[in-house]
């Protein structure tokens, strides 16, 4: 292959927008495809659909160059990467992944690609799916004993992509000892970390377990602070103390957990093997239960302030976004809280100053929302929150925003 192979990226969303920019950034002649003729339209007029640090930037300057272009169907390429989302569908409260766009994606390859080409899917996938969609392409008539094909999965972080991508340790699993080398080559052909070398199967299940871990853990923070609420001791002062042992690193809680990737990717283990997958099983039942819990916390506050205030309270939501510091409303708790907040007839003054408008929710000016509410729900720590005035007003901080931090070293003693 080439010393800068041409890149097909088929899915222009949060990972393959970003994918091909960067590519093109480095030297690459890069194709980007999307099903949605509107994706295609902007990224050719040099502009995005999606916000991320960096990226708008990248995308012009590509486009600009004549390095990066868009269109609806892949073109010949040496490379061809599937970054197509892994929707699922549920079945008796389990979530079951849906591969039917990347098989998709691959067959869209069918047409144009050739021997000595390499194929690689970073969609999150169950295990088992980048050997599927071998024998389907194979089944269908191409030469898969010379096209390379290989699981990568993408592990970078919204907020942080742009550096993510490169900076990152990348896992590459393929079907042959060829295809493995071939996408190793082309890995650490951009990548400034390390590139570790594995099976498909394995590369895909190194993916599902990195998501499960910290989901994991998350609901441990999770039930701490539900347990704390119940023995009335403030959890970020427990968690922050416990912190302090050489051992300890509890996360953060929350009001669940949200974003398209560790709110969903336990389910593709539990789906495989429920009996054995007890713990992450209960991880998402614990995180998920959370968002439910503050729900309630919310309208029980609500309901004995209206009594006597002898109206029904106002409750002012700060954040709806998924997670701080990014527009994304993917699965997101706080969304969640807010909108069963307003379907259960109360009043929300909703705030997120990541997005200028939202289809439910008329939004406010953070300081605006809380001057006219009479409960404030804290359900983002967004970095624009820190210095507004929650003065004589009842505040429910889910997110650890006003907590005092045992973390700070002027609080230590030893
Ligand atoms: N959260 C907490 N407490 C914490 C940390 C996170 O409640 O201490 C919540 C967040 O508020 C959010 C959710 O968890 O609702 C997920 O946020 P996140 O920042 O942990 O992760 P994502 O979904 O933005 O990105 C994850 C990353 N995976 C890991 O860190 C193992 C990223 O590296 C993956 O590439 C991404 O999933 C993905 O695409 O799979």
């Amino acid at each position: 292959m080439r010393d800068r192979p041409s890149v097909c990226v088929v899915g222009l969303g949060y990972i393959g927008l970003p994918t091909a920019a960067m590519l093109a950034a480095v030297g690459h002649q890069v194709t980007g495809v999307d099903v949605n003729e509107l994706v295609v339209t902007t990224v050719n007029a040099g502009r995005v659909h999606i916000v991320e640090p960096g990226l708008a930037d990248l995308v012009q300057e590509g486009v600009r160059a004549g390095n990066l272009s868009a269109t609806s169907a892949p073109v010949p390429s040496d490379v061809f990467i599937i970054c197509v989302p892994t929707p699922f569908t549920e079945d008796a409260g389990m979530k079951i992944p849906d591969v039917s766009y990347v098989r998709a994606a691959a067959q869209s390859v069918l047409s144009v690609v050739k021997p000595g080409n390499l194929i690689v899917i970073e969609s999150t996938c169950p295990v088992g799916t980048t050997e599927l969609i071998r024998d389907e392409l194979s089944g269908a008539g191409a030469p898969m004993d010379r096209i390379h094909l290989a699981y990568c999965p993408e592990r970078v972080i919204p907020g942080r992509i742009l550096d993510e991508l490169r900076s990152n340790d990348r896992i590459v699993g393929g079907i042959d000892a060829a295809s493995t080398a071939t996408a190793e080559a082309f890995y650490r052909g951009f990548v400034a970390g390390s590139v570790f070398t594995t099976t498909s199967r394995t590369a895909e299940m190194v993916k599902l377990v990195e998501n499960s871990y910290r989901d994991v853990n998350i609901a441990f923070a999770n039930e701490i602070s539900v347990l704390c609420d119940h023995l009335e001791i403030d959890a970020w002062e427990v968690i922050g103390l416990a912190n302090r042992h050489p051992r300890v690193d509890i996360l953060q809680p929350g009001p669940g957990v949200g974003g398209h990737c560790i709110a969903v990717d336990p389910w593709f283990i539990v789906a495989k093997d429920p009996e054995t997958s007890r713990l992450i099983r209960v991880a998402r039942e614990v995180n998920d239960a959370k968002t439910s819990w503050v729900v309630e916390q919310v309208r029980t506050s609500a309901a004995q302030l209206a009594s006597s205030l002898g109206r029904p309270a106002r409750v002012a939501c700060l954040g709806l976004a998924y997670k701080p510091d990014v527009d994304d409303l993917r699965e997101s708790p706080a969304l969640g809280v807010a909108t069963a907040l307003a379907e259960g007839g109360l009043e929300v003054l909703a705030c997120e100053p990541h997005l200028e408008a939202h289809p439910r929710f008329a939004l406010r000016d953070c300081q605006d929302a809380i001057d006219a509410a009479d409960v404030v729900v804290i359900l983002v720590r967004h970095s624009q929150f820190a210095g507004l005035s929650f003065e004589g007003k009842l505040v429910l901080d889910y997110c650890g925003l006003l907590a005092h931090s045992p973390m700070a070293p002027a609080t230590a003693t030893s």
